[in-house]
């Protein structure tokens, strides 16, 4: 059994489709950020750089980070064809995408949502916000041209890169304006969002949700 450290419409999201897409048997331990459970101790406990999500392997080991976590349930469950493994010829672009989309997409994403975050100074929020929205258009643009399979991002087919990229897209702003300019984007997400599991975690993760970026502004 697996447990996923998880909040609404946070990084879970991917993570949590991959669980689905295995089949794996795992429970969901929610972390409310908005009260700050994610910086106390217990939590820091569980993932000491007290980011959202986490996942607890069955022989107790927790891990962060979503590409960290990406890799290792592909690796636990290779018939589940979601990770190019050691050997295949498409896991080097696999990984540089990946990390690609984890440590230059993601976190454009938090200063769009959070730019409150990355400065001392309030009057300044605005403008973090708006430089990542650009940001965020550039990194778009950068992905629809590097789609090499069709619709899917690499031509061997389905793999974890597709429901990384169609959570990213999940924090757009103006996801219809993104898809416009985007069309391959645009073919490969309406691909992942026609998936049982990609529809069941969706569901789970907007049923309710709060507002996140106008409460967090
Ligand atoms: N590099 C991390 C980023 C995870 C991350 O930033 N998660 C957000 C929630 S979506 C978070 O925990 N933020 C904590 C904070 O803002 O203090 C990953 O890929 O897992």
């Amino acid at each position: 059994m697996y447990t996923l450290y998880w909040e609404r419409l946070s990084g879970a999201i991917g993570p949590q489709i991959l669980l689905e897409d295995i089949g794996a048997e795992y429970r969901k331990i929610p972390v409310n950020m908005a009260e700050g459970e994610h910086r106390a101790s217990a939590y820091q406990d569980v993932n000491p750089v007290m980011r959202v999500p986490a996942l607890g392997l069955p022989d107790g080991t927790v891990i962060g980070e979503t590409a960290a976590i990406i890799l290792v349930l592909g690796e636990r469950h290779p018939q589940a064809n979601l990770v190019p493994m050691t050997g295949d010829p498409e896991r080097p672009r696999f990984l540089f995408w990946l990390l690609a989309m984890a440590a230059n997409g993601y976190p454009i994403f938090s200063r769009a949502w959070h730019p409150e975050q990355f400065t001392m100074n309030a009057s300044a929020n605005t403008s973090v916000q708006t430089r990542a929205e650009e940001h965020l258009r550039e990194f778009f643009a950068t992905i629809n041209r590097s789609i090499s399979g069709e619709p899917y991002f690499l031509p061997s087919g389905f793999t974890a890169l597709d429901i990384y990229l169609t959570m990213l897209t999940e924090w757009s702003a103006d996801r219809r304006a993104m898809f416009e300019d985007n069309p391959r984007i645009a073919a490969l997400c309406e691909a992942v969002m026609e998936r049982p599991s990609y529809r069941r975690v969706i569901a789970e993760h907007t049923l309710h949700a709060e507002p996140v970026r106008e409460a967090a502004s």
